[in-house]
């Protein structure tokens, strides 16, 4: 017997949070993807060949085995999620489930990542620090904290009363500003997003492509 064929190939840099959650979505899903070692970040995202199929240039990139590219990570996760038995758990099985789960990957993504996004840049070498870009970030993240606290209160699950893509997303936007912004006595103030978070990675699918949830004690900054 021949081995399955790929649902796809997914570009990008790695380990990161946006391949983390694709590839838990596939897992849950059943769905092979292969994540291509030889990618360059800066490099083949460069070549006419990929701005061909991804204009952006920006990873995660993803085309289908019919050769179908797909541009960012949440309308892959998206597209991996309808394509096998999970898809009506994992998106919602009504129209205000569906517009829920969406609600809350839109906040990973607009309140919580892209302000983690400039806090980054100096922690990998790439701008010098910015006491006053390092305190508005933190406190853009700190508000989207206490936002999802609230909501979080006596629930399981961030969107529907099922464990779903928003959650898979949510979790994955939390990843790095846990292991590098979010400090302890934050994470004693949203006891509700901790527990939740640790139960997203709980899963097993979830648990093999995030891997350990990493926190820190007291976030570092130059003196
Ligand atoms: N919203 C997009 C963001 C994609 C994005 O900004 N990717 C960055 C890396 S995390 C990138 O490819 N940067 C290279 C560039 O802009 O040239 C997604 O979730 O996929």
């Amino acid at each position: 017997m021949g081995s399955v064929a790929p649902f796809g190939k997914l570009y990008s840099y790695a380990p990161s949070p946006k391949v983390s959650k694709i590839l838990a979505v596939a897992k849950l899903n059943g769905l092979d993807i292969e994540v291509p070692a030889d990618f360059k970040i800066n490099e083949t995202n460069k070549t006419p060949e990929f701005l061909a199929k991804w204009p952006a240039g920006k990873v995660p990139a993803f085309e289908d085995a019919d050769g179908n590219p797909i541009a960012d990570s949440d309308a892959i996760a998206q597209y991996v999620a309808e394509s096998g038995p999970k898809a009506s758990q994992l998106l919602g099985e009504s129209a205000l489930e569906r517009a829920r789960v969406r609600q809350w990957i839109c906040y990973g993504e607009g309140d919580i990542f892209m302000p983690f996004i400039p806090l980054i840049a100096w922690r990998f070498g790439i701008r010098p620090y910015d006491e006053k870009v390092e305190n508005d970030g933190v406190a853009t993240i700190v508000k989207g904290l206490v936002g999802l606290e609230r909501h979080l209160k006596g629930r399981q699950w961030v969107a529907t009363d099922k464990f779903s893509l928003a959650d898979i997303s949510l979790a994955s936007s939390l990843l790095w500003p846990f292991a590098h912004v979010i400090d302890e006595k934050q994470r004693t103030e949203c006891p509700n997003v901790v527990s939740w978070f640790e139960r997203v990675l709980a899963v097993p699918e979830v648990r093999e492509t995030f891997g350990e949830p990493k926190y820190i004690d007291f976030r570092k900054v130059p003196q």
